[in-house]
């Protein structure tokens, strides 16, 4: 009996960028009696079906737009014996289609940290429950990843995870709702133990896999103050606390390694934040500027962004203090016109960001924009085949239209040109030989060079490109590109590197035990053990 857990995609490009970070912390989650599990990638290579045996576990992750390959995994894997179980935030907002659609035995909602060891032990025991709500759990008990089954060779970026949630609430994303408003944050000695592991065997490019590394903001402390919210204020004021503790030991590791986070664009006004983001070397990040208008930010509820010259400048700031920005923009806003796509490059140009995205305006279940779409179709759907556009993840990926949501003045296939001619714009030869100026040599300069390109590339590929020819030249490009640009980011592994001594009365830290044996029907309590 074997567990598999696999990460479903359409597109297998041999190398990522980004490791999965769910599938080396559920391979932390899997109880030890049925030893390691098998890892599979697929924006590596696909799974191979014959490697599931009758009686083995397939946990199968599903986000929006993977869920249709997803569910293909399960079928497979059910029609050859195994037990399938699905999680992630697609699972959790749509259990039901996971058992329609996926031959699903058991669903898991939430997070997974938790709940799977017991959803593991079910399906050894022959009784998996239908649901297992795995909820939001606190900081303190997420699992550091199990990196050391992490495949050497593959990924250019490993992902580790410094806090969940957010206290914004933007129209088009779901975090919010689906991770909470509360930022769950974990304790920094815990994420420093897992880089250094991570550098110890050469990865020194880290993305930091948050929803918003800049919860606090100076103007929730402000008006904290203000409102005389002694309780607040101090809830504030620890989180805060807690994120330069983190970034204070960050820029202790060794002077090699890249961060790089996601934020939101309030931190350009906090320089003691951006300073600290540089002294812990986090040299990026990607900053939602979505629109450069007032009445765009308005339609996605993101009025605390800038628009006009102050955004500008706002971006500008980040560089300044060092922090290059990586902007992601949206299209398809209803207030978006023809003038929008020239104003929205000549602004990301402008402002100096040193990447950009230029994403098409796509309902996410469990947004407010899903919603309100949702109720709109409600009274008279519009079908595709026999599938409501509503649920679009479920047409197959070589007729699923590439936006779904009518623009009130330009057609999908308008705004999808548009926004492509942007990406060529913002990605020709020329724009990143002077972007890459930011770059210390020219080594460094052509590697810049080429990474642009394969960001470029893999997005033609998988993103708004309809033409299947250019999809398959850029999906051979991008396969030989992202094999080469791996290589730019392999460290020289620090075997010796230690983590710092921490202090002994800092909380415990809590790790999951070793399973007492096959039909234990609740998943043991978690022990409090202490580390070094
Ligand atoms: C980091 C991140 C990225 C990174 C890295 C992606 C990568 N390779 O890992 C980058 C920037 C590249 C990225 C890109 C995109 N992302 Co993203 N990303 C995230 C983010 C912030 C964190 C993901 C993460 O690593 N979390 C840490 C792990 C441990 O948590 P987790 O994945 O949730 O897994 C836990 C549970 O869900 C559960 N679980 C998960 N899988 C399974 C499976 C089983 C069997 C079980 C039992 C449990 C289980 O257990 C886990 C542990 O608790 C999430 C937001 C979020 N809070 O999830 C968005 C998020 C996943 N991204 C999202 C989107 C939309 C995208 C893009 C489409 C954006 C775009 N327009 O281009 C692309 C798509 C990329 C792709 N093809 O996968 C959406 C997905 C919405 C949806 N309904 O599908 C999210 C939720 C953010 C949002 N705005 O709503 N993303
Ligand atoms: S888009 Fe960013 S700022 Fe807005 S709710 Fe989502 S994570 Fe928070």
């Amino acid at each position: 009996m074997g567990v598999h857990l696999v990460n479903p995609s359409d597109n297998s490009f041999g190398t990522a960028v980004i490791t999965p970070r769910w599938l080396f912390v559920l391979a932390a989650a899997t109880p030890q009696i049925v030893g390691d599990p098998v890892l599979v990638d697929e924006s590596l290579e696909q799974i191979v079906p014959e490697s599931i045996l009758p009686g083995d576990i397939v946990g199968i992750s599903v986000h929006t737009g993977n869920a249709l390959r997803g569910y293909e995994v399960g079928r497979m894997a059910r029609s050859r014996g195994a037990w399938v179980v699905y999680g992630g935030i697609h699972a959790t907002l749509f259990p039901e289609e996971a058992f329609e659609r996926g031959d699903a035995h058991a669903v898991v909602k939430g997070d997974g940290d938790i709940a799977w060891g017991k959803a593991v032990i079910d399906c050894l025991a022959g009784k998996p429950e239908k649901i297992y709500e795995g909820g939001r759990i606190d900081g303190s008990q997420f699992l550091p990843a199990r990196w050391d089954l992490l495949p050497r060779d593959k990924y250019m970026w490993a992902s580790v995870q410094t806090i969940r949630g957010c206290p914004k609430h933007c129209s088009f994303c779901s975090v919010w709702r689906t991770d909470g408003q509360h930022p769950r944050q974990r304790q920094h000695r815990r994420v420093v133990d897992e880089i250094v592991d991570l550098r110890r065997i050469g990865f020194r490019f880290i993305a930091l896999a948050d929803d918003n590394f800049y919860p606090v903001t100076l103007t929730d402390l402000r008006l904290a103050r203000e409102q005389n919210n002694v309780a607040k204020l101090e809830e504030l004021t620890a989180i805060r606390k807690e994120r330069f503790q983190l970034m204070e030991e960050l820029a202790k590791l060794p002077k090699d390694m890249v961060f790089f986070t996601q934020i939101t664009m309030e931190a350009g006004e906090d320089g003691e934040f951006l300073d600290a983001m540089r002294k812990a070397n986090i040299k990026g990040a990607l900053v939602g500027v979505e629109a450069v208008t007032p009445e765009g930010l308005k339609a996605v509820f993101k009025d605390f962004n800038y628009s006009g010259e102050a955004l500008a400048n706002q971006l500008q700031t980040f560089r300044k203090h060092g922090v290059h920005v990586l902007g992601s923009f949206i299209f398809g806003l209803p207030t978006d016109r023809p003038a929008t796509f020239d104003a929205t490059v000549a602004m990301a140009l402008k402002a100096g960001v040193t990447f950009a995205q230029f994403v098409m305006m796509t309902p996410f279940p469990g947004t407010v924009d899903f919603m309100r779409w949702e109720k709109e179709q409600a009274a008279n759907p519009t079908l595709m085949g026999d599938v409501p556009i509503t649920r679009y993840w479920l047409i197959p990926t070589s007729v699923r239209p590439k936006m779904f949501t009518p623009h009130p003045t330009m057609s999908s296939d308008e705004i999808r040109e548009r926004t492509q001619k942007v990406w060529d714009r913002f990605y020709n030869w020329r724009s990143i030989w002077q972007r890459s100026a930011c770059t210390p040599t020219l080594r460094a300069r052509i590697a810049f060079m080429f990474l642009s390109k394969l960001y470029r590339q893999m997005y033609a590929g998988t993103g708004i490109s309809t033409d299947s020819a250019r999809r398959k030249k850029s999906k051979t490009w991008a396969r030989w590109t992202a094999k080469q640009c791996r290589k730019l980011f392999q460290a020289k592994p620090m075997p010796e590197l230690q983590s710092p001594t921490w202090d002994a009365f800092t909380a415990p830290i809590l790790q999951q035990p070793a399973f007492a044996g096959s039909n234990t029907q609740e998943a043991a309590p978690f022990v409090v053990i202490p580390k070094r």
